[in-house]
């Protein structure tokens, strides 16, 4: 009776035996994790700069719609409340999680160098998105994805040419966007080129309202105090600060669109109907619908056909006779 007992229990030791070794291999088996990984879906990990725009939101939205346009990818996002140590740290949690493609839009050009050898070092492609980094070395950068911002300084800075003349003389008031960043950089040095062949546009006023509303309307209410009688143009970096000064215009007794002629940069839905309600008066559109161009990128360096390093957004111009028209089109 007793080794019947025993030579039951060893057939069941066995059987459990059996069982685990079988897990253990599939979770173990280099071959079986490795022929599983190609169902494994890939990993974007997105920096983003932070949420302080309309236009900021939009970009946002897009790229998160990238796992929707192919179910093959994952995103992992992160919102670094425009201060770039929150974007270091996020990229050292995506190398950290091992992802297959880092995504940046740098809130301003430098002091990327170290966190992007890191990511070199872990074998993982970064893609800078929107605004650039600039950096040491070229291989730390695998692809850029986004607008020319200097080309955007030059299209406003004609459009208040094809409305007053060379030769006109104006008192301009500008509206930076984040000091240190591609788009105020890029846009500002497009601008100032580009008036240097109207010897009597001066640009009297100009400082930092940082891309955003509550900010663009709290300078240009300094601007109209010291000097709300001489400014005929405002040139706004970013759209969301030219809404925030429109206000400030109007509570100052003047009207936007008419004593002060108004240009800015984006092409978000409320400047468009500011514009088509005569208080606006140029808008140079820059595209933040990068989705589906970072989804194709993305593909292209995994599969190890990147064709193009530089790809540029297209962007149009526009002027205030074409705003309600152009309103129903509007996507951000
Ligand atoms: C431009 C983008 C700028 C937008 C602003 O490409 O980086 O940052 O013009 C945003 O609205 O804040």
């Amino acid at each position: 009776m007793k080794i019947k007992k025993l030579f039951g229990v060893l057939v069941a030791a066995t059987l459990v035996a059996g069982m685990f070794v079988g897990c253990g291999s599939q979770g173990g088996d280099s071959k079986t994790t490795s022929s599983n990984s190609s169902s494994k879906k890939k990993v974007i990990g997105f920096a983003q700069v932070g949420a302080e725009s309309g236009w900021r939101t939009a970009e946002t939205e897009s790229i998160k719609e990238i796992p929707k346009l192919d179910t093959n990818f994952d995103l992992k996002f992160s919102d670094g409340q425009q201060k770039q140590e929150n974007q270091i740290k996020a990229i050292r949690s995506f190398i950290a999680q091992k992802v297959d493609i880092i995504a940046l839009d740098p809130v301003v050009e430098t002091g990327w160098d170290t966190v992007l050898k890191e990511a070199k070092d872990a074998k993982i492609p970064v893609v800078i998105v929107d605004r650039n980094a600039k950096v040491s070395d070229e291989s730390l950068i695998t692809a850029f994805l986004g607008s020319d911002m200097e080309e955007e300084g030059k299209k406003a800075a004609q459009l208040v040419i094809d409305k007053f003349g060379k030769d006109a003389s104006l008192n301009i008031a500008e509206l930076q966007g984040t000091v240190g960043s591609t788009a105020m950089i890029g846009r500002q040095k497009g601008f100032n080129e580009t008036i240097k062949d109207c010897p009597n546009y001066k640009i009297i006023k100009t400082q930092t309202g940082d891309f955003t509303r509550a900010k663009g309307k709290e300078v240009m209410e300094a601007f109209l105090k010291s000097d709300g009688d001489k400014i005929n143009v405002l040139w706004s970096h970013n759209d969301d600060m030219a809404v925030g000064a429109i206000q400030a215009i109007e509570e100052y007794g003047k009207k936007p669109g008419q004593d002060i002629f108004i240009v800015s940069v984006d092409g978000i839905k409320d400047m468009f109907q500011l514009m088509a309600d005569g208080k606006s008066n140029g808008i140079v559109e820059c595209n933040p619908l990068l989705g589906p161009q970072l989804l194709e990128v993305s593909k292209q360096i995994l599969d190890g056909k990147l064709t193009d390093k530089n790809i540029k957004s297209k962007e149009g111009v526009f002027k205030q006779d074409q705003a309600k028209a152009e309103l129903p089109n509007r996507k951000y």
